[in-house]
């Protein structure tokens, strides 16, 4: 298992860093959503040892501080989708007029091949159902992303090889007209060498986007491996510039995604490699950088970075938190909770999680956390900026009977005062120890 293998061969130096984003599990194609103060992280879901593209989810992330990222599960597989065969691929989500539209390329069995998908919610995450029981569009392309201008109209484009778009209607399951190629000229997309077939180096997942005036259309380039590139335009259907190279070629894995958002007056570059241990081309994992745009509106290169964004702000320990909630999980896993929403579970001997940047103000006196455990338990350690760092408490958790039998345990605590990195460290016995809902201090 990843997870495994994450527990046993990261390095401690790496522990430190918050790329990439998510830990638990292999992530890839991320697709990052601005609603209501948080950011929403689609992405799909390498299985672990994949020798291919072997995708059977889409898997959902938030953080409102762009370090701690709460896993929301899974609210999209293929099986919500009646018609899809396999290759739960590169999409993204949007919203428009209180629902959220996930569009998303998978294989249609009934032809065997790739089609676009669009599955709505009333919550960014989810359920997601399928909005029309068939393929939206389908040409055999794929790598669909959204782009709804300031007029209301809505755009999809896709496409490998070819740069397909489409007008959507306001109901954004629908569209007007035919599918049209953008024409993928040397001017418009760059050139590329030694591949008669595909002159230019545009190769897959667009992400476009308007920002003062100009739209950026932001590209997976080149093949393989891949690099990040971008063209920008004055209109939603060009004519396109290409403008050049985002993200070089880096980070073990052939392929690249891209993604790009403005929040909190940041502007943010998600993106995937192959960082976490065991990972490569096919078990790849999501990562962002904080970026500023040239004063002209060009994109700064950027490599990728261990480190990744600065936080926003802190993280309040004296409202309910997640458990998984996770700046750095190592070891563990998550699933979904019986109570609702996730859990932390898989938990052993020597797991830790970490939380960033926890402010605890003047003090806190105890600490709370909802766990279950079918065996007989363990302890939580609540350590101070590092996994072995000052002991700020220790909560036994002994059995409950079952892994979804849930209880709550309280702990003194002492210590906790400031803004400090929290740690979660794990002990007891062999085996699974215990599982973990949420958490949440009390002021002293
Ligand atoms: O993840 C499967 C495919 O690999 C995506 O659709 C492409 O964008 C590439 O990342």
């Amino acid at each position: 298992m990843s997870l495994v293998l994450v527990g046993m061969l990261l390095p401690a130096t790496a522990a430190r860093a918050d790329n990439p984003i998510v830990q638990t599990i292999y992530t890839a194609d991320p697709a990052p959503l601005v609603y209501n103060g948080r950011v929403y992280l689609y992405t799909g879901h390498d299985e672990d040892g994949s020798t291919y593209f072997t995708m059977k989810e889409w898997r959902v992330w938030s953080s409102a501080d762009m370090v701690n990222w709460t896993d929301h599960g899974s609210p999209l597989s293929l099986t919500t989708f009646s018609w899809a065969k396999s290759d739960a691929w590169a999409g993204q989500a949007v919203y428009r007029d209180g629902r959220f539209y996930w569009y998303v390329p998978t294989t249609n069995r009934a032809t065997g091949r790739m089609a676009i998908g669009v599955a709505v919610s009333d919550s960014p995450t989810g359920p997601f159902r399928d909005a029309l029981g068939h393929p939206l569009v389908e040409n055999g392309e794929f790598d669909p992303t959204v782009f709804i201008d300031d007029n209301g109209q809505a755009y999809l484009y896709w496409g490998n090889p070819h740069l397909w778009y489409v007008k959507l209607n306001a109901d954004m399951i629908s569209y007007s007209g035919s599918p049209a190629q953008i024409p993928l000229t040397t001017a418009g997309f760059g050139t590329r060498s030694g591949d008669p077939n595909r002159p230019t180096l545009f190769e897959e997942g667009p992400w476009v986007y308007k920002r003062n005036g100009l739209y950026y259309n932001v590209f997976a380039a080149k093949c393989c491996s891949e690099f990040i590139g971008y063209s920008t335009s004055p209109s939603p259907t060009g004519p396109w510039t290409y403008r050049g190279t985002v993200m070089p070629t880096q980070g073990s894995s052939f392929t690249n995604h891209p993604g790009v958002i403005d929040f909190q007056g940041g502007s943010y570059f998600f993106y995937h490699n192959g960082a976490l241990p065991g990972g490569g081309g096919f078990t790849r994992s999501v990562a962002v950088e904080k970026f500023t745009y040239n004063p002209d509106g060009t994109i700064p290169t950027m490599n990728m970075t261990t480190a990744g964004a600065p936080q926003i702000g802190s993280l309040d320990p004296y409202v309910r938190q997640e458990a998984e909630t996770i700046a750095w999980g190592s070891g563990v896993e998550t699933e979904p909770a019986g109570e609702g929403g996730m859990n932390v579970g898989y938990i052993e001997n020597g797991d830790s999680i970490k939380v960033k940047g926890v402010a605890f103000g003047a003090g806190a006196s105890s600490f709370s956390a909802r766990v279950a455990s079918a065996t007989s338990g363990g302890t939580i350690e609540l350590r101070r900026d590092a996994v072995n760092g000052a002991l700020m408490g220790t909560c036994a958790v002994r059995g409950t009977g079952g892994w979804q039998t849930w209880t709550t345990v309280t702990c003194t605590v002492t210590g906790a005062t400031g803004t400090h990195d929290l740690y979660f460290r794990y002990t007891g016995g062999s085996g699974y120890l215990f599982n973990v809902n949420w958490w949440q201090f009390q002021h002293a």
